[in-house]
């Protein structure tokens, strides 16, 4: 113990004298910048799906439709953001243009918006209304700019390049500070196209210019996060099940990836090797459909089949992005309110009350035996403080001790992610009546990993990190027991 602490001191004057932070622990090469990981903080946003369709009954309008059907009878969009604040999400994004092109703010570009329709006699800007309802129920704002619009005369030459422009600068001058900017990767296909009713094929490596947009919108909005299949800042998760990979990274490499083209099986992964930290976000609708049917009234996810979501997106270093489809009066239909109501109430009973808060932690390493990298520090509450070994310690082993038996099925670890993504291989350990048993085999954590684990009971569970590419770092381990209500996976 002695020497231990003299080795210990030893560090900490020659580190200090080679003019290094003291008992600092390097980042890897690829770390999130501090935009990016608050925006991975809100975990749970909502997407409404709202346009057109939700009057004609489809999923993909044709672009011929008259404004004249836009006509919601009891529209309420501060309903809208009570619904997703009293859920817990953070942020919504609305669908300002859907490939039918119609516009739910009055551009000065088109008449196939709000402005010729019989809401608020032409006066109406949903938009508009929707930035204001996020801002006074403190939520972020995002918009949704379909590429592909099946309304323009123009769609397929550089005329129309230049008109989507000119709307991005409307949406992102006109109202305030907008979070997010999500580029859908559908594209080219038959259409209305200002009456010529032909099928438009697009190159999509090219016909955008995706780097001048992306430039063009940083430039109007430099803290706006760019969603599409290829990022730059969040990237789609491969599927609209809302599922991320069991491992998933939030480093992918830029090179494997094109807006309406990237691998699936990429994306839903990420990439060890990745050269740029990417948010994954997992989208899906609480509905069959994206826009609201009412044939799908009796088909909402049940709140169990959200909470299996959940567990599969904010529970594997992802966002969730839930889609809350508007009906035809302008309001989110009560069964979806119903069911989130329930999904709420689950994973707050599932996640309630921390086991291991305050318990005993202590670890085979740590670094310096410094307390600045103590294993309590995983199960203080703190995000920001974490443990962390010497270099090349593997296993890293956390154990926790709990000053009774106790029962839980729910294992929450966090890295922080300020230094990179780490660990690739890790267990779960419990405590039988003689030995460790192995109950958990992992491999990526990231962010945050929630592991439903069998119920057990126990005294001491223990946390393996087998493999990391880079000194090991841990910020957070919560023990919970779920609600009866949830079914477990
Ligand atoms: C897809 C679109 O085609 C759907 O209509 C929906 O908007 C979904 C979120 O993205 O690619």
């Amino acid at each position: 113990m002695k020497t231990k602490k003299i080795t210990a001191i030893l560090s900490l004057l020659f580190l200090n004298c080679l003019g290094t932070p003291p008992l600092g622990l390097d980042p890897n090469n690829v770390v999130p910048s501090q935009t990016l990981i608050n925006y991975q903080q809100m975990e749970l946003i909502g997407f409404i799906h709202f346009t057109v369709n939700t009057f004609t009954d489809k999923e993909w309008g044709y672009g011929d439709e008259s404004p004249e059907i836009f006509n919601p009878s009891e529209m309420d969009v501060e309903q809208w953001a009570k619904t997703a604040k009293a859920v817990g999400m953070k942020q919504l994004i609305l669908t300002a243009k859907h490939h039918d092109g119609f516009c739910l703010w009055p551009s000065q570009y088109t008449e196939h918006s709000v402005k010729n329709s019989p809401y608020k006699n032409g006066k109406g800007d949903v938009v508009g209304e929707f930035v204001a309802a996020c801002r006074k129920y403190g939520l972020k704002a995002g918009l949704y700019l379909s590429p592909w619009d099946r309304n323009h005369k123009d769609y397929g030459t550089l005329a129309y390049i230049t008109y989507y422009k000119n709307q991005l600068e409307e949406l992102l001058t006109n109202y305030g500070q907008i979070n997010e900017i999500w580029f859908d990767g559908a594209n080219g296909g038959d259409g209305y196209y200002g009456g010529a009713n032909e099928i438009r094929k697009i190159d999509r490596d090219t016909y955008y210019s995706w780097k001048d947009i992306v430039t063009f919108v940083k430039n109007l909005q430099p803290n706006i996060k760019i969603f599409s299949d290829a990022g730059p800042d969040v990237h789609w998760i491969g599927n609209e099940k809302g599922f991320a990979g069991f491992t998933f990274w939030s480093t992918i490499n830029p090179k494997n990836l094109t807006i309406g083209a990237s691998k699936t099986d990429y994306l839903n992964t990420g990439d060890p090797e990745g050269t740029r930290w990417i948010v994954g976000q997992c989208d899906v609708s609480i509905r069959p459909g994206w826009f609201y049917h009412a044939n799908e009234d009796s088909l909402v996810k049940t709140p169990q089949q959200l909470a299996d979501i959940y567990y599969k997106s904010v529970g594997r270093n992802a966002l969730l992005l839930l889609n809350l489809p508007p009906d035809k009066r302008g309001l989110i239909h009560e069964n979806d309110v119903k069911a989130l109501t329930n999904f709420k109430s689950i994973i707050d009973e599932s996640l309630e009350s921390d086991l291991a808060k305050g318990q005993k932690a202590s670890a085979n390493n740590y670094r310096l035996n410094y307390s600045k990298f103590d294993p309590k520090n995983t199960i203080d509450g703190d995000p920001d403080t974490f443990w962390a070994t010497d270099d090349n310690i593997f296993p890293a082993s956390l154990e926790i001790e709990l000053s009774e038996g106790r029962t839980f099925d729910r294992v929450l670890v966090q890295e922080p992610i300020k230094l990179g993504q780490r660990v690739s291989e890790f267990e779960i350990d419990v405590m039988g009546d003689v030995n460790w048993n192995t109950i958990f085999k992992g491999t990526t954590i990231g962010y945050k990993r929630i592991l439903r684990i069998p119920s057990v009971n126990t005294k001491k569970i223990r946390l393996r990190i087998i493999k990391a590419n880079n000194t090991v770092a841990i910020s957070n381990v919560e023990l919970y027991k779920s609600s009866t209500r949830e079914v477990s996976q």
